[in-house]
């Protein structure tokens, strides 16, 4: 019966994978909803092995879970097979994996008007992961999308891409001055993937519709995060899909009135991997330690993270944008030989105290944090799993996380391992 929505909190990298995974054994379907190869979910399994998913629902590392692609993904053919290829030579089944027929499909002149854009906004650029994610999201939208099930009849295929292509690449090449991009090339080389991804492509809407009124559980799992959401998000410095709980059921089609339950993961300091504001970003040794010790670089691309103290003020946002019935606060344990530690309780804007998300885009960059000072601990407290495990002060930095955002945190991670969780709820 019920669906869970899991989302990250903040601008990503929270942990989502790990805590998908830990819920794996709870669920039957684990579906990702938006996002594409953009993402980079890690999950390190009992005997320690280290998966990073990227197009994969990370409900594939648990046996009985079925993987699915919904419909407001955007696929990159040659990444999703190089994906099922690397986790079934590690002994992974791969087999139950679905792809929507409704998924759009990363094409080459997405990868290369992403990275010229990019390069051509300079100094205003994003900071895009370059896969292309974007131009597919504004193909979607324009309705010249390539989708899943075009791979399905080779006439439409090409008609769609001769089409597309026309425009593209004349941009590519007027604009920016790139080579244009061969249709027939890429018809074959798409034929091909064709042939492997037949298999994985289905109606998703109707099987997870199916498994709801059969009682099943289904996990829908975000990637990127609230402040990245399209509407939602420290727009333009954001992706271009909807990260935030209404897009689970426009990604997935499972309605809202399915939902019970909406699982937010919230580090216990900030990360931000591209450009755009950060209020509390650090630049200092504080900054440095967190970057060290939470291992602070980017699941897909390697790029450094940005790293900063807690954000309560991003916190709250969230809590109310999703609906969020329980936070999971990761890695309380990089927070381990910090004291004191701030929390950022509300901004200074222009002279003024907020204490939400200001309205305007100008005002969110003018924003200076406004921090409470909390005692710090210096236990190394990865072996804690139970509340009283904790020393006081780390505990007294989760409630007052719990007050400031206005939900209960229910579990704690203390470590990348999946058993590495302080379990409170
Ligand atoms: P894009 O490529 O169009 O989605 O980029 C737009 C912005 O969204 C950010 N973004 C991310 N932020 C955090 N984590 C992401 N996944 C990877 C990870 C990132 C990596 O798990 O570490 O490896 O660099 C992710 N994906 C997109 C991106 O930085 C832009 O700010
Ligand atoms: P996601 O995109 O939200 O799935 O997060 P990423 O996988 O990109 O980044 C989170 C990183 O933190 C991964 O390397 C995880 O293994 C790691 N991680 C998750 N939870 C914890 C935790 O509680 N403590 C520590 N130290 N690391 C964690
Ligand atoms: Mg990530």
């Amino acid at each position: 019966m019920p669906a869970i929505v899991l989302i990250g909190a903040q601008w990503g990298d929270e942990g989502k994978g790990k805590v998908t995974d830990l819920l794996g054994e709870r669920v039957q379907y684990v579906v990702r909803y938006q996002g594409g190869n953009n993402a980079g979910h890690t999950v390190i399994t009992p005997d320690g092995e280290k998966f990073a998913l990227h197009l994969m629902p990370s409900g594939v590392l648990t046996p009985g879970c079925v993987p699915v692609i919904g419909n407001g993904v955007v696929v990159d053919p040659k990444v999703l097979l190089t994906e099922i290829e690397g986790l079934a030579e590690r002994g992974i089944d791969t087999s139950k994996l679905l792809l929507s027929a409704d998924a759009h499909l990363i094409m080459p002149h997405h990868r290369a008007l992403d990275r010229v854009v990019e390069r051509y906004l300079g100094s205003a650029r994003i900071g895009t992961t370059g896969r292309g994610i974007g131009p597919a999201y504004g193909d979607k939208v324009g309705r010249t999308g390539i989708r899943a099930q075009d791979l399905l009849d080779t006439g439409i295929l090409r008609k769609k891409l001769e089409m597309v292509l026309r425009e593209k690449n004349q941009i590519l090449v007027k604009v920016y001055n790139r080579k244009g991009i061969d249709a027939d090339a890429v018809v074959e080389e798409y034929l091909g993937y064709a042939t492997r991804l037949r298999p994985y492509i289905a109606d998703t809407r109707r099987i997870l519709a199916e498994a709801l009124e059969r009682d099943e559980t289904v996990l829908l799992e975000g990637a990127q995060a609230t402040l990245l959401d399209v509407d939602h998000g420290t727009y333009p410095f954001v992706t271009s899909s909807n990260p935030t709980a209404g897009g689970a059921c426009v990604g997935s089609g499972v309605p809202p009135t399915r939902i019970n339950q909406v699982i937010g993961v919230i580090k216990a300091y900030t990360t931000r991997v591209g450009a755009g504001p950060f209020p509390t970003e650090l630049f200092d040794d504080n900054g440095a330690h967190l970057r060290k010790v939470g291992v602070e670089y980017g699941t897909t691309t390697g790029r450094e993270r940005r790293c900063g103290w807690f954000d309560a003020v991003v916190g709250r946002y969230a809590v109310r944008v999703n609906g969020i019935t329980d936070l999971v606060v990761t890695k309380l344990d990089v927070l381990s030989g910090l004291d004191p530690v701030p929390i950022c309780v509300g901004y200074e804007i222009d002279g003024e105290r907020v204490d939400d998300m200001p309205m305007t885009q100008t005002a969110f960059h003018h924003a200076r944090p406004v921090y409470e000072e909390l005692p710090g601990w210096w236990e190394d407290i990865s072996k804690a799993r139970t509340e009283a495990d904790l020393p006081a002060a780390a505990r007294r930095y989760i409630e007052r996380i719990e007050e400031l955002c206005g939900s209960r945190v229910s579990v704690v991670g203390v470590g990348p391992g999946r058993e590495e969780n302080v379990i409170r709820h």
